[in-house]
Formats: C-alpha cells, sequence, structure tokens
C-alpha cells in the first residue's frame, strides 16, 4: 500500500518522508528541493507500506509545468492514500486550497489526510478539526498520524495465518508474490505462514487461510 506525500512546495514533506522511514532525502528551506518522486518503505504495527515523496505544488502553477510534473506524480497518482501536506506556521488554508484544486485537475481520486506540519514553530489558532498535527521536525504527532495511515488503509488490507501442505507449495508459489510473509514455520506436513494480505487478493487465499 503506497502513501503519497503532496503539497505546496516547503511544507516539509520530505523532512516528514526521512521522519516516517529513516530515510536521507535532501530537505532544504527553498522551492522545488525535490524534483524527482522518492518511494521509501516503513511499517505501522508490522505492516509494511511505502511511501512517496514528490514535488512541491505552487498557487497557479502554469499549465505546461502542471503537465510536466504530471509523470513525476504518477506515482502518487496510483497511491492508496495521500498525506496532503501544509505548514501549520503558514498560510495553510491556501495551500490545502492549491493542492486539492491541483489534484483534481491530476484526475487525482484516492482519500486523503491533511497533515499540518511545523507545529513546533505554529501559532495557537483555529486549525481544521480532522488535520493530523504534527512536526516533522521534533517528531511530535507522528504516533498520531501513524494511527490516522493505519486507520484509514486498514480495510485495504488483512492479516491471515496460513497452512500450506507441501503438496501445495507449488501452488502456493505462483500467489507468494501478492502477499507479505511475516513468519514462516516449517512442520512435518506443511508451512505455518502469518502474512498480510492486499484485501483484493484475499480470496485466491482462501484455501490456505486457517
Ligand atoms: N520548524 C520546522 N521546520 C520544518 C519542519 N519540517 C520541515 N521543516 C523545514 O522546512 C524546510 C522545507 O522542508 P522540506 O522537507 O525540504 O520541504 P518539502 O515540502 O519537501 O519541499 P519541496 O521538496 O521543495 O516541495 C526545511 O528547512 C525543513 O528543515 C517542522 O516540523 N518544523
Ligand atoms: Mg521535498
Amino acid at each position: 500500500m503506497t502513501v503519497a506525500l503532496v503539497g505546496y512546495t516547503n511544507t516539509g514533506k520530505s523532512t516528514l518522508l526521512n521522519a516516517m522511514t529513516g530515510a536521507d532525502v535532501l530537505t532544504k528551506d527553498a522551492l522545488f528541493a525535490t524534483l524527482d518522486p522518492t518511494a521509501r518503505a516503513f511499517e505501522i504495527e508490522g505492516v509494511p507500506f511505502l511511501m512517496v515523496d514528490t514535488v512541491g505544488f505552487l498557487q497557479a502553477l502554469p499549465h505546461h509545468l502542471i503537465e510536466a510534473f504530471k509523470s513525476t506524480l504518477e506515482s502518487a497518482l496510483h497511491c492508496d492514500l495521500a498525506l496532503i501536506v501544509c505548514d501549520a506556521a503558514g498560510d495553510y488554508g491556501m495551500q490545502l486550497n492549491t493542492t486539492l484544486k491541483t489534484l483534481a485537475d491530476l484526475g487525482f481520486s484516492a482519500p486523503h489526510l491533511v497533515i499540518l506540519n511545523k507545529c513546533d514553530v505554529a501559532p495557537e489558532g483555529y486549525f481544521p478539526r480532522d488535520a493530523v498535527r504534527i512536526s516533522a521536525k521534533t517528531g511530535a504527532g507522528l504516533e498520531e498520524l501513524k494511527r490516522r495511515i493505519f486507520d484509514a488503509l486498514k480495510d485495504n488490507f488483512v492479516r491471515a495465518e496460513l497452512f500450506i501442505p507441501y503438496a501445495q507449495m507449488g501452488g502456493y508459489g505462483n500467489l507468494r508474490p501478492l502477499l507479505t510473509e511475516r513468519s514462516v514455520k516449517y512442520t512435518d506436513d506443511g508451512v505455518n505462514i502469518s502474512a498480510i494480505i492486499p484485501a483484493i487478493y484475499a480470496e485466491k487465499f482462501r484455501r490456505f487461510i486457517k
């Protein structure tokens, strides 16, 4: 499952990617520090996710630039969840609207969470109720963010205990790339596997589920 970081430029998307995944992506107090999408793996409660960083948006982005960004954003457009990162110390209303409009122009339709970053330097004030308030710099709010990501995506996968008789290992082998194995234990007559299966493929594994 892929979580894409999208939003206005300089709001802290790459800093958040680094904080969530232990990556070492360039972050900079400058416009367009990120020009190519970077993906990193991370886990929440033992479930693997992929986080994709993207180029930042600007207000009134010229159309030809949106076209150019389209390919860069392609990986993000196919995400299961978008995190719209805004700067809580800046004009986050404008940033959010610009991002929503740009995403709409790109034909984006996946669910999203609004993230208000830089809360360590933001003044107290009114913030959108459902937004997740964090500081990618200090780590504040990241546990809550993980809970919200997990919650938003929990219908997309199932955790299952599988038993594969040795005689059926061939059939299982063909399906194996579709799931993530968390633990594998061999017994006399087959293999016990703790797995995380994308919900859309769960049916294919039905005969192996204990
Ligand atoms: N105070 C504070 N600064 C932050 C926080 N997160 C990021 N920054 C700073 O904000 C600046 C921009 O961070 P980036 O992570 O490069 O922002 P970005 O959204 O990836 O920017 P683009 O790639 O240009 O779109 C850097 O100077 C970061 O150190 C935060 O939570 N608090
Ligand atoms: Mg960046």
